[in-house]
């Protein structure tokens, strides 16, 4: 297992500085985030990214996200221009030596809360998705959106969007990310790239919008869709684990023992209610998820993909992008990498 960490570029006031000095990390998680969704990454900017993270002394492992444009996610015509801009942005992380490229396939919204600040018990703020609010929620409004999202549409349209998605179907989304499949797995295999869908966060279908990467049925449906290496999945515990129907540690070692995990994400969530969690810290002791278990499954799987603690709580008055804080996610990779080591001495 490499621990790795999320870097949201040159804006981000978690310096590389920061991250290096977090114990036990190695690797890096990124994107370009000046680039137009849809548009191709250039091999200069893919280079530059690359540079400034290994002059650090850290390593680029995993691209989080590179965002599908919504028109490949509605099957539009459109789509043909941006699946080929994919597929050559692809090909040039493949010869910056990139291994592993996260995305998701949810439609408009990337993950979605009720609220961004909720106080728990202990003073710290942390994300939370409450149902009820978030059925009541105008997605119109512009009352929904997260700083830490990898956006798949442009400035303005949200409205025509959605309008666009009335009447596509859970079927038609399973058509068209096959579509799209077929044609860039080719290229990620030439590429030596393992693409790695992260799911729907949360795992069922918010504001009437259809969401597909749900759970163990879908996600086998999902590596089925192209049977290669290529295809996998980024295991994400904290989006697949707010359903109490999703057990973790059994699928890390399905999946694991099929060879399709190839990015971890690693992070706690309390359930506490019928669609309703808050973003706990890593402990398993604070949230629903047992994170030796699912440490475990990792350990026996020989995991040895990049892995990285998920969202953290704002603690010590820290403030910023919500989730995505220094403090509790660099106190989240050093709980993951205690349990590791005491799992590597057995
Ligand atoms: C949610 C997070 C997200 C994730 C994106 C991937 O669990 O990991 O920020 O990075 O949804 O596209
Ligand atoms: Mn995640």
């Amino acid at each position: 297992m490499d621990m790795t960490f999320r870097w949201y570029g040159d804006s981000d006031p978690v310096t590389l500085d920061k991250i290096r000095q977090i114990p036990g990390m190695v690797g890096i998680v990124s994107a370009i985030y000046d680039v137009p969704v849809g548009e191709v990454w250039t091999i200069e900017k893919i280079m530059e990214l690359k540079k400034k993270v290994e002059d650090k002394g850290l390593a680029l492992e995993v691209i989080e996200s590179v965002p599908v444009h919504e028109d490949i996610k509605l099957g539009l015509p459109t789509r043909a221009r941006y699946i080929e801009n994919y597929k050559q942005t692809l090909r040039n992380l493949g010869q910056a030596g990139i291994k592993v490229v996260c995305y998701n396939f949810m439609p408009v919204f990337d993950w979605t809360r009720s609220s961004l600040d909720y106080e728990l018990k202990d003073g710290s703020n942390s994300l939370i998705y409450e149902e009820e609010t978030v059925q009541k929620m105008n997605p119109l409004n512009g009352d929904l959106e997260l700083p830490g999202w990898d956006t798949s549409y442009g400035k303005g349209g949200l409205k025509g969007l959605l309008e666009q998605y009335q009447n596509v179907t859970e079927e038609n989304l399973w058509d068209n990310l096959k579509y799209f499949l077929k044609q860039i797995i080719p290229v990620a295999e030439i590429a030596d790239i393992k693409m790695a869908i992260h799911p729907d966060d949360p795992p069922w279908s918010i504001f009437g919008l259809p969401r597909i990467i749900t759970n163990k049925e879908n996600l086998e449906r999902f590596i089925n869709l192209v049977d290669s290496p290529y295809n996998g999945i980024t295991l994400c515990s904290g989006s697949l684990g707010v359903s109490s129907k999703n057990d973790i540690p059994e699928l890390v070692r399905y999946f694991g023992a099929k060879g399709r995990i190839h990015f971890a994400h690693v992070r706690n969530i309390k359930i506490t209610g019928e669609k309703s969690f808050e973003e706990a810290s890593h402990n398993s002791k604070d949230g629903s998820l047992d994170m030796y278990e699912i440490m475990k499954a990792y350990s026996d799987i020989n995991f040895e993909g990049p892995l990285r603690p998920d969202h953290g709580r704002m603690i010590w008055g820290e403030t910023g992008r919500p989730g995505y804080g220094l403090y509790d996610r660099a106190l989240g990779a050093t709980y993951i990498n205690g349990i590791w080591e005491a799992l590597q001495k057995k």
